[in-house]
């Protein structure tokens, strides 16, 4: 075999381990460390882990369109990606990092609720700082709150009208009318295009960003943060107790950070450059 010969044949099986790594890579996402364009799943004990989907960077239309009474749509621009929970924290995981048990509803795979902005903050910290210490904390980013403009651009997942996803509430969501008065176990609904599970319904997802209905963006902006201060904190999706117009992709509620609303409020996590507050 001439070296010419050989040399092909070598690039051959390079490009085929190439390829093989990549189809494995893509289909299992990277082992150990979260990584860009991958699903993550974070484990917070033996037998609790937390998955995250990988969010690309990209623009979208924010606000409600004009059939509904709320936000005034403006074009926003998500510079960096980031990852978001596929599904709501649960209690399980909650339990697992917290070593509380705070929810009205119980069950394991039900969505942590009557927490506060404040607790959930305290969730992320401790797991930006177990993942940082563990050495698998991408550089740069942290786990966080999401801010509003990441909350509705995954909620939306490519839509413009009133739910994201099918634009079937009831497909997607548990709320007022078929809830039975309760929360459910998360992913109990079908997801949304992005594979999110929960965005509509079963319990309200504290964002990061500060309420204040004067500074809503009316033009184009990139990576909003929202106000600067203020006294409540955003909500985002609406829950089992609310009826379907505040499960809406753009409705906002907002409450004091340190407020504990019996059975509603819960949350997702975001791992997400700390650049963006
Ligand atoms: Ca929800």
């Amino acid at each position: 075999m001439s070296f010419l010969k050989i040399t092909a044949a070598a690039t051959r099986a390079a490009f085929t381990f190439a390829a093989l790594a990549a189809v494995l890579f893509a289909t299992t996402g990277c082992c150990n460390h979260p990584a860009a364009g991958s699903q993550w799943t974070l484990r917070l004990s033996n037998n609790v882990s937390l998955e995250m989907l990988p969010v690309a960077a990209g623009s979208f239309t924010m606000g409600s369109p004009s059939s509904e009474p709320s936000e005034a749509q403006h074009r926003v621009r998500i510079t960096r990606s980031y990852w978001l929970g596929k599904y709501e924290v649960t209690q399980a995981q909650w339990q697992a990092v917290m070593g509380s048990a705070p929810s009205y509803f119980e069950g394991a795979q039900h969505p942590v609720e009557s927490v506060t902005w404040n607790d959930a903050m305290e969730f992320c910290a401790k797991l930006t700082n177990q993942e940082r210490a563990a050495g698998r904390l991408p550089t740069g980013y942290r786990y966080t709150l999401p801010t509003e403009a990441q909350w509705e651009y995954a909620c939306r997942a490519g839509t413009t009208g009133s739910y994201g996803g099918s634009g079937n509430l009831n497909e997607m969501g548990w709320h007022a009318a078929n809830s039975g008065d309760k929360t459910h176990d998360v992913g109990g609904k079908s997801p949304n295009a992005w594979g999110f599970y929960d965005m509509h319904g079963n319990v309200w997802e504290w964002c990061s960003d500060w309420y204040d209905s004067y500074c809503y963006p009316s033009g184009s902006v990139s990576d909003p943060t929202g106000p600067n201060s203020g006294s409540d904190r955003v909500l985002r999706g609406g829950s089992w107790h609310y009826d379907s117009g505040c499960c809406r992709s753009a409705y906002r509620l907002y409450f004091s950070p340190s407020l504990r609303n019996i059975g509603g409020m819960g949350f997702r996590v975001a791992l997400a450059p700390a650049s963006v507050r």
